[in-house]
């Protein structure tokens, strides 16, 4: 009997053992350095193994590798081990088919190889084959220490998605100088709009324990070149900025720097208040000043190359200069003057609107800013939304871009989806990332928002993402989530990639290099935040998500405090007709970008369908380019959003066979929540929209499942974030 006992657990053992050796379950990111063993994939597996085999037989580092060198080197051991089944040797000198890591000053003979070093500028890289003493080798070359770490990963990526390495020529430098992440996550392990558990912050643990995840989590950022980190919500706390948390933020700090990673804090503008040491945190007050002097010496005592401050400063009622009658310019400069002497930056945000101010939300953060240009210190980068409302499934690119041009302008962007679905939804973001970074601001004609966040050397740059990242063991809640940080680091190291290009790239590491499962997978990426768009915003619309958690239909709800709380402010319906008027009869949000964009945008019949009800209030019975009526064309989108959704469902079962089961499982799992709350918005919206136009359903429309009383009465008090 005992024996059989002892047969029975080792045998579970062994079973449990076997499940967690195999299982597909994302933690592994885009860094797989395998495809995943579906029989499919054989011979691109043994392509691989071949090719990395011959390329990269050896490692060739420079001689007293630094230890972000000593990091690129231990990934490019890793992957290369994996991928060829054979760890490389470490050698001093080249042999045939190494792989060298060198610059200018650990390998004078680089400089005779007539390499195009001054493209890649100080975090760039080469890749190329070449002849090195004789030997065929492939160079890793950089000008400093940061381009091996980001060419190690490059070489890696194009091993894993099948370049030929035997034929590489690639030189890459980033386009802007920050690329970064911004956690919005708070000291008791929550995160604000976050959907994929608790924050990887483990403050209680810190600074003693340093979470192996912190390593993963950098060498991820590492491979897409996000090289800064903001720690902290910008609903912030003073108390992030106390002794005892600085030491845990010198812990994270110590972990990330040398993967490359710059840490920042968001700072609570009250804090000299807050903590003690001032009346008021006026910043003309010279104690004010003195002591967030005295806090910046404090944390470059522990931080040596701490980024700087992230305020998020008078808005939705956090503290700011407005407090006390001055303007973000006097909050930001004096921030940034305590920081200067240390080459920090103080990026403010431009996400501001007022409950004292009566006019259009979209409007505000522009009539607040613009009028500062030129007034902001060097050191100070305004960070703005990508649309002038909030993170929605589409807005026009904010008007801020392009209208101060003596002012560093950052892009934000949300990766974590608070208004495209949560973690459930599958909605790639590399479209809408795409959209606004090519988006033509006319000031002066051409010039994209990309271009205008690039700026002009010797600036500082920004792209900033709202990260998705958490606890849960595939990182981001989803598999497909992951899709979106990686977007938005590969977008923000260049913002002309294209969207398509990213998502193949990602699909190659993360599921398989196969083209028809690659072409598959991308065509259904692709689409998907435009299936979410049309099931929950089409048309121009938007905010019409539930109060607070932003979860589900709620374009009825007109109760709350603040006038631009509530949907109905937004889309304005009655039984005339729907939209909001931002046009010169309206609000005239529309004089806010350059003239052409103005007069295309200011007359309904020259404004994109996708923008129609952002810029206009339009009869529900005028007849569109479609052929449709507004309100035909409104029933038509949100039937095309599920319809989407039907097809992303299907196209996802046909890639059964060429997806491990796991993972094909869960996001089966995850469409089909997908599906029925896309139902769910489709007939929730149009019940609620029809009770206000009175207009019947156009003929041969699936009829709604209920009535919109019974969707107001749908509450969903635990949604999460
Ligand atoms: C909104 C979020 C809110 C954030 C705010 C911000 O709903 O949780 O605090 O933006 O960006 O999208 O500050």
């Amino acid at each position: 009997m005992k024996t059989m006992l002892k047969a029975l657990i080792s045998m579970l053992l062994l079973a449990c053992k076997a499940t967690s050796a195999w299982a597909e379950d994302g933690h592994e990111l885009w860094l797989r350095y395998r495809e995943a063993p579906a029989q499919a994939r054989a011979q691109t597996r043994a392509q691989t193994r071949a090719q990395v085999r011959t390329q990269a037989r050896a490692l060739v580092v420079p001689a007293d590798a630094s230890p972000m060198v000593k990091v690129a080197v231990d990934e490019l051991r890793r992957g290369v081990t994996q991928m060829s089944g054979r760890e490389p040797a470490v050698v001093t000198v080249p042999v045939d088919g190494a792989l060298v890591l060198a610059t200018p000053a650990s390998l004078p003979a680089l400089n005779t190889l007539g390499l195009p070093l001054a493209a890649a500028g100080a975090e760039g890289y080469v890749l190329r084959s070449a002849t090195l003493a004789g030997r065929h080798v492939t160079l890793i070359a950089a000008n400093g220490e940061r381009g091996l770490l980001y060419g190690s990963f490059a070489w890696l990526r194009a091993a894993s998605i099948g370049v030929d390495l035997a034929q590489l020529d690639q030189v890459s430098a980033p386009k802007l100088q920050w690329r970064m992440l911004n956690h919005w996550d708070n000291a008791d392990r929550s995160v604000e709009r976050g959907y994929a558990g608790l924050s990887i912050w483990d403050w209680p643990a810190l600074p003693e324990v340093r979470s192996t995840r912190y390593v993963d989590y950098a060498r991820a950022n590492a491979s897409l070149g996000i090289n800064a980190t903001v720690l902290n919500n910008v609903n912030a706390k003073a108390q992030m900025l106390t002794g005892p948390w600085l030491a845990k933020v010198a812990a994270v700090a110590e972990v990330l720097r040398p993967y490359g990673i710059r840490v920042f804090l968001s700072a609570r503008f009250s804090a000299p208040k807050d903590l003690g040491g001032c009346a008021g945190a006026d910043p003309l007050d010279p104690c004010v000043r003195a002591w967030w002097k005295a806090k910046a010496d404090e944390i470059y005592a522990r931080v040596p190359d701490f980024g700087g401050f992230l305020v998020k400063a008078n808005s939705e009622g956090e503290p700011g200069p407005g407090d006390y009658g001055r303007s973000h310019v006097d909050g930001a400069n004096m921030l940034a003057a305590a920081l200067q002497p240390h080459h920090g930056i103080v990026i403010w945000r431009a996400f501001v609107y007022s409950e004292t101010d009566a006019s259009d939300r979209a409007k505000q953060a522009y009539s607040e800013f613009a009028p500062l240009d030129g007034a902001f210190a060097p050191n100070v980068i305004v960070q703005v939304k990508n649309g002038a409302i909030d993170f929605q499934p589409r807005e026009p690119f904010h008007p801020l871009f392009g209208a101060m041009p003596r002012t560093v302008l950052g892009l934000e962007v949300q990766i974590t989806k608070e208004y495209l679905g949560f973690a459930s939804h599958l909605a790639y973001l590399g479209p809408l990332f795409e959209e606004v970074l090519r988006a033509d601001t006319y000031r002066p004609a051409g010039a994209t928002v990309a271009s205008i966040i690039e700026g002009q050397g010797g600036r500082p740059s920004l792209m900033a993402g709202v990260v998705n990242i958490g606890m849960d063991r595939n990182w981001t809640g989803s598999e497909f989530n992951q899709a979106n940080w990686y977007a938005f680091g590969r977008m923000a190291w260049d913002p002309e990639l294209s969207a398509d290009a990213v998502a193949r790239e990602w699909i190659a590491q993360t599921f398989s290099r196969e083209p028809r499962v690659i072409d598959a997978i991308a065509r259904l990426m692709m689409g998907s935040r435009e299936a979410v768009v049309n099931y929950m915003t089409p048309l121009g619309l938007h905010h019409l998500m539930a109060t607070g958690h932003h979860y589900g239909p709620g374009p009825w709800v007109s109760d709350l405090a603040r006038p631009e709380w509530n949907p109905t402010y937004y889309h304005k319906a009655d039984a005339n007709g729907i939209g909001f008027p931002r046009d010169a009869t309206g609000s005239n949000a529309v004089g806010q970008y350059a003239p052409e964009l103005a007069r295309r945008w200011g007359d309904a019949r020259t404004t994109p369908l996708e923008l129609l009800l952002w810029f206009h209030h339009l009869s529900w019975d005028e007849r569109l380019s479609t052929g449709r009526t507004v309100w035909e064309e409104l029933v038509h989108r949100y039937d095309a959003g599920v319809q989407s959704v039907v097809e992303m469902r299907q196209q996802w079962e046909a890639l059964r066979p060429d997806v491990d089961a796991q993972r094909h499982a869960e996001t089966a799992a995850f469409l089909a929540i997908q599906e029925r709350e896309a139902r769910w918005w489709r007939d929730a919206c149009i019940a609620y929209f029809q009770s206000v136009s009175g207009r019947p359903l156009p003929a041969g429309v699936v009829p709604l499942s209920k009535t919109v009383e019974q969707y107001r009465a749908i509450q969903s008090s635990f949604a999460p974030g």
